[in-house]
């Protein structure tokens, strides 16, 4: 099995600067050599170009750097169906959470019917009416379903990229009102930090592996690093306090694996420039090994 790795060295969602060195910071943490450790061919397909933001006006308060949020989108959107028309698995590499505006574009060029498992302490499901900051960072989710800035939902040229009822969200500590508005006249299910604490990660996986993958073509894995607690994973823009353990988080990826249904992932938000000597991008690494097989015996 081959994997494809793309970089998208995007800090234009969000607002703290040093996101866009995520990529690189991962792949110093040692992703490629890991995977290839576990027994995969690895691909590095290298970056995406992003525009620099000191050479562009963020345009529009309500979703700042618009246009080229959406160019970059379009750009990965076709990166990803490529390699994913040649049947490798791409692990695409934030940047902010934008980008999977881009990828579950790609994505599901291919695998029409797309389960999506986001992984986030936050549920990325603003819209231009209801964001508190105008970083598009927080509506990506709303996006692929077809609800958001016409721009950013027809991305490669079609919508909505998934279905609501094929959608769930895990770890969630962190919504706006509206938001949780929003989430709720849509269906979406969310399994927050309270569902984890009561049923225990095994049934939340459990569920959620059936939501996104019974009757779908695949899982698409998006996850977020600020899911995990800020102890493990302190280099991220909004972290929160009371997330997901290191332990939970691997066992987690551990039963994605076991599934068999995974079919791409996004690794995002890993910030270096706030981080503590790599730990977050470490962090990181670790999981995508989880979530590719590595297991202790
Ligand atoms: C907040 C923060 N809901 C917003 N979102 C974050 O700006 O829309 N997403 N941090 O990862
Ligand atoms: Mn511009
Ligand atoms: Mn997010
Ligand atoms: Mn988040």
């Amino acid at each position: 099995k081959t994997i494809s790795v793309i970089g998208v060295p995007m800090d234009l969602g969000q607002g703290r600067r040093g996101v866009d060195m995520g990529p690189y910071s991962i792949r110093y943490a040692g992703l490629k050599e890991r995977i290839q450790r576990l027994g995969y061919n690895v691909h590095d397909q290298g970056n995406v170009n992003v525009p620099q933001a000191e050479s562009h006006d963020i345009h529009d308060q309500k979703l700042k750097y618009l246009p080229e949020v959406t160019r970059v989108s379009e750009d990965l959107a076709e990166k990803v169906a490529t390699v994913i028309a040649q049947d490798h698995f791409p692990i695409i590499l934030g940047g902010d959470h934008s980008i999977a505006i881009g990828s579950i574009a790609g994505i599901t060029q291919k695998h029409k019917k797309l389960g999506v498992i986001w992984f986030d302490a936050h549920a990325d499901f603003n819209t231009e009416d209801t964001t508190p900051s105008g970083n598009i960072h927080g509506m990506p989710l709303a996006c692929c379903l077809g609800v958001g800035h016409e721009t950013l939902v027809n991305v490669a040229g079609f919508a909505p990229k998934i279905a609501p009822e094929n959608v769930v969200i895990v770890g969630a500590r962190s919504i706006d009102p509206e938001e949780r508005n929003l989430l709720k006249k849509h269906g979406i299910k969310v399994f927050d930090m309270h569902e984890i604490d009561k049923l225990g990660i095994h049934r939340v996986m459990e569920e959620s592996i059936r939501i996104a993958g019974e009757g779908t073509d695949g899982i698409h894995l998006s996850l977020d690093l600020d899911s995990i607690d800020p102890d493990m994973a302190p280099g991220v823009g909004t972290p929160v306090l009371g997330g997901v353990t290191y332990r939970e988080g691997h066992f987690a990826m551990e039963l994605l694996y076991q599934s068999g249904k995974v079919v791409s992932c996004d690794v995002v938000e890993v910030n270096p420039i706030l981080d503590e000597h790599n730990k977050t991008a470490r962090t990181a690494v670790d999981l995508v090994c989880s979530l590719l097989g590595e297991a202790v015996m």
